[in-house]
């Protein structure tokens, strides 16, 4: 084993050319292309093609627009790989403190043009492709998303890498490379179908494989006691392999790793079985073991489904801390001083099982005694909640981790039993004790994941002002109380770069001009909008780059969806996952009433709309998937009635990804975030979509009430019940049959969709929907429906004064630069991790 992967070992497929070629440098004269006259074009080019030649084995003549994509992604690695050394060497020989990140999920999307732009190298490269006759923007589409992620948190884990390096801080991100991400979306007749992404199918040039770095990971087996020791003998060992991606910050500044584990069998094939013709049988072991590293989220409906996800967390956490530790040892004499070398973020309770990993290896297999290993582990861990919802806080079967993982539920009960008589000598009664005890005894005895996290860290925080207070008050209210001011917020952000620079060039070019080169690197510049907003001919340049945006998308729903929509519309967007608390079906029931009252009154002045939506639902999450299907036979109504005049469309873009979201963010108008007060825990593309200059209509719920306080009041639209109203009407019970018919339009539109006026051919098909609402209504969809519709009435008027929109539109622009994910990384540096930047 190395001390520092990223120093040392073979560079797998990119030196394997440069053996056979030490030289380096080919001559134009051999490939037929001139030279360029700019010195750094040429070096580029020059590059571009020895790695086409001997790295990818193409030719220039008969490179495909995936070779040149290949040949260039691996001669920016290249310069990437110079940087990263010289961060890895500075950083270990200063003894600096970094960064774990622990995260089951990071949804980085594609990484060419990221880091052609963060290392300035996008016009050389541009140039150097055209002096061989090939075009950038056509090679950036050939790389496919890296989609290790679903949604929100694991794209935050991506922008949080990309921060990291950009501002300085030291760090590693631990996680799983998935053979096959986020599943692929296909929707046929507004029904959506999941097919595997097989994003490696075509190899990866971004990616080292350290096959010097592999540490075994065990499971089942027992705890037997050996010399008045305990010792765990697995019944089962698999292997974890290394891949590291370099992750590059703004201007090169700092290169981090991004290392994600590889499941291998430790026996791949039982050779005897397989000589007595027992083909299959003698390579169960590996199928089993490699089917760890297989999918991302692997479906839980099963008993097998949930074991394999168990095994996927204890996996990456255990052959990260052995990693974190070795590493650690390379380079200090003892574990002692862990807590003052390496902060680990848990991202969400998914790594949370390495709470009692890391106890399991100091004691076991460094012989601590059990105060110093907590010591240790407390001074290292802390951790981030995503939600409070109860269906999404993880717990695990007591039988299941006793049978999979029995050394670690033994130290997951002392770690219980040690908490529990603290709490205790507080004077905490049978009911405090209960609700924070680890092990929740009244549901078949499970292991509450959250508490283990929230117990074995120092910081434990929320990830928007609302939700660290509903944090507080409510789920971790018992736990807060006996562990006072451990809950800190950290609001989330975005990545700057990739939302604004990269997504939206047109936008950023005014921006540039109008304020100059220095926004590119600190948004807090773009506060000098302010004075703008009421130049006339600014806001004119600015609807004008936004309009380019607006047509790009256009062209994109014509390719995908074979509808034209007017660019001049108001394009109103509402994407994320599908989800019934993100209510998009309250968008689509107001969309219903507003396609109701045009056609009442066909010679209204309406504002255009285009209704954009997005997004993927869980394939076993049937009532999402549902409205996903109301979605398209709303679409297909409306947009197919010409008495509408083309004043509103409806669209559905299948395949919500990254790449997909470039193209949406800068060119939405509105921005829909109308989750259910309370329950959306931040929301990211809340951010992104107001940075790009869409107002927001929203709930006062997770980052909008502070997008609220920062772009002002008058420059958002704010409806419905708010987080504590909700709680309360759901505290006093209250009847949405009530409320429906109270509402004349909110009777009609429900009569039409129950009835089947969508859904012809299966006039049943949303009466279950329907009867849903009027029973439950769980997410308070009637209850907000009017003041929504209201607030969609004034957002119509808004944009007949086109001055005024634009002017709120700049405005939002000029005043989110809070949401800087580099801010967020500050924080976390300054008051959770105790880390420098430099
Ligand atoms: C998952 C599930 C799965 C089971 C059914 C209910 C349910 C509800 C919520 C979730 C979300 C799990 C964690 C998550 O992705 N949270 C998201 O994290 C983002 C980054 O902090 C944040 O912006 C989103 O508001 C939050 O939903």
């Amino acid at each position: 084993m190395t001390t520092d992967a990223a120093t040392a070992g073979p560079m797998a497929a990119d030196t394997a050319g440069a053996e056979l070629h030490p030289g380096g440098a080919t001559s134009p004269e051999a490939h037929g292309s001139a030279p360029h006259s700019d010195p750094a074009v040429e070096a580029l080019r020059q590059q571009i093609l020895d790695r086409l030649i001997y790295d990818v084995g193409g030719t220039p003549k008969r490179a495909s627009p995936r070779d040149w994509f290949v040949a260039l992604a691996l001669a920016v690695r290249d310069r990437v790989v110079d940087r990263w050394r010289a961060a890895n060497a500075e950083t270990q020989q200063r003894g600096d403190k970094s960064v774990c990140y622990m995260s089951l999920e990071f949804l980085v999307g594609r990484l060419l043009a990221d880091s052609l732009g963060n290392m300035g190298l996008r016009d050389t490269a541009r140039d150097a492709l055209a002096a061989l006759g090939v075009d950038l923007g056509e090679i950036l589409e050939e790389e496919p998303d890296a989609a290790l992620g679903n949604g929100g948190l694991g794209r935050l884990a991506a922008c949080f890498m990309e921060s990291m390096a950009s501002i300085g801080v030291p760090a590693y991100g631990y996680g799983i490379r998935y053979e096959n991400g986020l599943f692929r979306q296909v929707i046929t007749d507004g029904t959506q179908h999941e097919l595997p992404e097989d994003w490696l199918q075509l190899g990866n040039p971004w990616e080292f494989e350290r096959a010097n770095l592999v540490y075994h990971v065990g499971f089942g087996g027992h705890v037997v006691a050996e010399n008045g020791a305990l010792v765990w003998r697995p019944g089962e060992t698999v292997r974890a392999i290394a891949y590291d991606t370099p992750a590059v910050g703004w201007q090169g500044h700092r290169v981090n790793t991004l290392r994600l584990w590889s499941a291998r069998a430790s026996d791949p094939l039982r050779l005897d079985a397989f000589n007595h013709g027992d083909h299959l049988g003698a390579q169960a072991d590996r199928m089993k073991a490699e089917a760890i590293s297989r999918v991302l989220y692997p479906g839980d409906e099963t008993a097998a489904g949930q074991e394999l996800r168990l095994r996927q967390e204890y996996f990456f956490a255990s052959a990260s801390l052995q990693d974190i530790l070795r590493r650690h040892l390379s380079q200090y004499d003892g574990v002692a001083n862990l807590p003052e070398k390496v902060a680990v973020q848990l991202n969400d309770t998914h790594p949370a099982i390495a709470v009692s990993e890391l106890m399991r290896l100091l004691i076991d297999r460094h012989g601590l005694e059990w105060d110093e290993a907590w010591r240790i582990t407390r001074g290292c861990f802390s951790y981030t909640n995503h939600t409070l919802m109860p269906e999404a806080l993880e717990s695990w079967a007591v039988p299941l981790m006793e049978r999979l993982l029995p050394r670690n539920m033994q130290i997951i009960y002392l770690i219980n039993a040690a908490h529990l008589d603290a709490v205790r000598q507080m004077g905490g009664d049978d009911a405090l004790l209960r609700s924070v005890s680890l092990i929740d005894e009244g549901n078949g005895r499970r292991v509450r994941m959250g508490h283990l996290a929230f117990v074995g860290s120092h910081h434990v925080n929320g990830v928007s002002a609302l939700h660290t207070g509903l944090m507080r008050d409510t789920v971790f209210a018992d736990l807060n109380r006996v562990c006072p001011n451990r809950i800190v917020n950290k609001t989330n952000g975005i990545t700057f770069r990739r939302w604004l620079l990269r997504a939206n060039p047109a936008l950023t070019s005014l921006l540039v001009d109008t304020l100059g080169e220095g926004v590119q690197s600190d948004p807090e510049l773009l506060q000098g909008l302010v004075r703008f907003a009421d130049d006339a001919g600014f806001r004119d340049r600015f609807a004008a780059q936004r309009r380019t945006a607006k047509e790009r998308l256009s062209h994109v729903i014509a390719d995908r969806l074979g509808l034209a929509v007017n660019p001049a519309a108001m394009f109103d967007v509402q994407v994320k996952r599908i989800h019934e608390y993100k209510r998009q079906l309250l968008n689509i029931l107001q969309t219903v009433a507003l396609y109701n009252d045009m056609r009442a009154q066909p010679t209204r002045d309406w504002a255009p709309r285009v209704k954009i939506f997005a997004g993927k639902a869980a394939a076993s999450y049937h009532e999402a998937k549902l409205i996903i299907r109301l979605a398209h036979d709303v679409a297909r109504v409306v947009n197919n009635d010409p008495s509408l005049r083309g004043q509103l469309k409806v669209a559905f873009l299948p395949n919500y990804n990254v790449s997909l979201a470039e193209v949406i963010m800068p060119a939405a108008d509105l921005s829909e975030q109308i989750s259910t007060a309370g329950l959306e825990a931040s929301g990211t593309g809340n951010m992104k979509l107001a940075l790009n200059g869409a107002l927001t209509i929203g709930t006062l719920d997770g980052a909008n009430v502070e997008i609220r306080e920062r772009v002002g009041d008058e420059n958002i639209f704010i409806f419905g019940l708010t987080a504590a109203e909700v709680a309360s009407q759901k505290r006093d019970g209250w009847d949405p049959r009530a409320v429906v018919a109270a509402s004349p339009a909110l009777s009609q539109v429900l009569d039409a969709v129950a009835n089947g006026v969508f859904s012809p051919e299966e006039p049943g098909r949303y009466r279950g929907l329907v009867d849903r609402l009027l029973n439950h209504d769980n997410f308070l969809v009637t209850a907000d429906f009017d003041s929504y519709c209201r607030k969609q009435e004034e957002v119509s008027a808004r944009w007949h004064q086109p001055d005024r929109w634009w002017r709120s539109a700049v405005l939002n622009t000029a005043n989110v630069a809070w949401f800087s994910s580099d801010r967020t990384i500050r924080e976390y540096a300054e008051e959770i991790w105790n880390v420098a930047p430099r």
